[in-house]
């Protein structure tokens, strides 16, 4: 597939932005600024931003708890998420949703779940809702190798593919739950397959690879956009931190996660084809360096002026006039 050089550009700057804003995410966590939990992404930037770069303008997007990534992805400003960690006001769930519970309506970004697999029958009612009203989109729904055995996804994959709803699940397989490997917890670790037995077709990815992702996730649009109904994509990632800043890291061995920094990470992958290819050089990368670290560096400064929400704030929201 024929891929123009901004959009090799435009991925290696937002799968770069998710990095520095992860990385600094986790500082301030060490430094007791963020509170509650905080999920980084950490490793896994080419899904989110191979993704969201195959979608159009009002596809949905649904997530987990390690939700940063894919809602910088989604195009929302670093300041709100930024804001949200730091539980201020001007953060984008007006700094009641923390880490776990970010929301961006006008990204059509639905969350942020902290229950293991909730958002999977969620998303799917949101590709029913563009079904029912006739609209164009589809909903990505993103889970995670320790959510695939939940019975709930099992009761929305049924509906999906008995209504052929638009909705492509997406499979962030990073090897772990909390700390429990696949190989423990999957009697059949091949998670693409999990969509078979309903007549939902699935493909397994190599999801740490941009221009992977992003050939896969197209044809995977394109498919679930024609209205031939649900589509599964397994990708095969890995995320270098613990499973939230509080991980005894006990369950993998640090050779493990070198290994995977050093042969398969996403930024060095794409920056090595882009030198390769003539699209970039040393000087375009370190820019982009820069501009990164302002744009992170800006979000910090809003979060940490930004105010508490106060007691005025504890009930609105709970319900809403329908
Ligand atoms: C229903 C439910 N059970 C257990 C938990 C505790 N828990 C939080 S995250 C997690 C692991 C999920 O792993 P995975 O789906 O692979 O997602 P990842 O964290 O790797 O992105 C568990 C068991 C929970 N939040 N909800
Ligand atoms: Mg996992």
């Amino acid at each position: 597939m024929a891929m123009s050089a901004d959009i090799l550009k435009d991925a290696y700057y937002k799968m770069l932005l998710l990095r520095r804003f992860e990385e600094k995410a986790g500082q301030s966590y060490g430094m007791g600024l963020i509170a509650g939990f905080c999920h980084l992404y950490i490793g896994q930037e080419a899904v989110a931003v191979g993704m969201q770069m195959a979608l159009t303008e009002g596809d949905g997007v649904i997530t987990s708890y390690r939700d940063h990534g894919p809602m910088l992805a989604a195009g929302s400003d670093p300041k709100a998420v930024m804001a949200e960690l730091y539980g201020r006001i001007g953060g984008c769930s007006l700094g009641k949703g923390g880490s776990m519970h970010m929301f961006d309506l006008t990204r059509q970004f639905y969350g942020g779940h902290g229950i293991v697999g909730a958002q999977v029958p969620i998303g799917t009612g949101i590709a029913f809702a563009y079904k029912y009203q006739k609209k164009p989109n589809i909903c990505v729904v993103y889970f995670g190798d320790g959510a695939v055995n939940q019975g709930q996804v099992y009761e929305a994959f049924n509906m999906a593919k008995l209504w052929n709803l638009p909705v492509l699940y997406v499979v962030e397989n990073n090897e772990y739950a909390m700390g429990t490997a696949v190989s423990r917890a999957s009697g059949n670790p091949n998670l693409y397959q999990r969509g078979e037995s309903f007549g939902i077709p699935g493909k397994q990815v190599e999801g740490m690879d941009f221009l992977t992702v992003y050939k896969a996730a197209k044809e995977a649009v394109d498919y679930v956009r024609s209205g031939k109904g649900p589509m599964l994509l397994e990708m095969k990632t890995y995320r270098y931190r613990g499973h939230s800043m509080s991980d005894p890291a006990k369950y993998r061995t640090k050779e493990e996660v070198n290994k995977y920094r050093e042969t398969h990470d996403c930024l060095e992958g794409l920056a090595t084809y882009m030198k390769k290819n003539k699209i970039a050089d040393d000087k375009w990368l370190q820019q982009q360096e820069d501009k990164v670290k302002v744009e992170v560096a800006d979000a910090l400064a809003f979060a940490e002026t930004s105010p508490e929400p106060g007691p005025e704030q504890l009930h609105k929201q709970v319900y809403i006039e329908v």
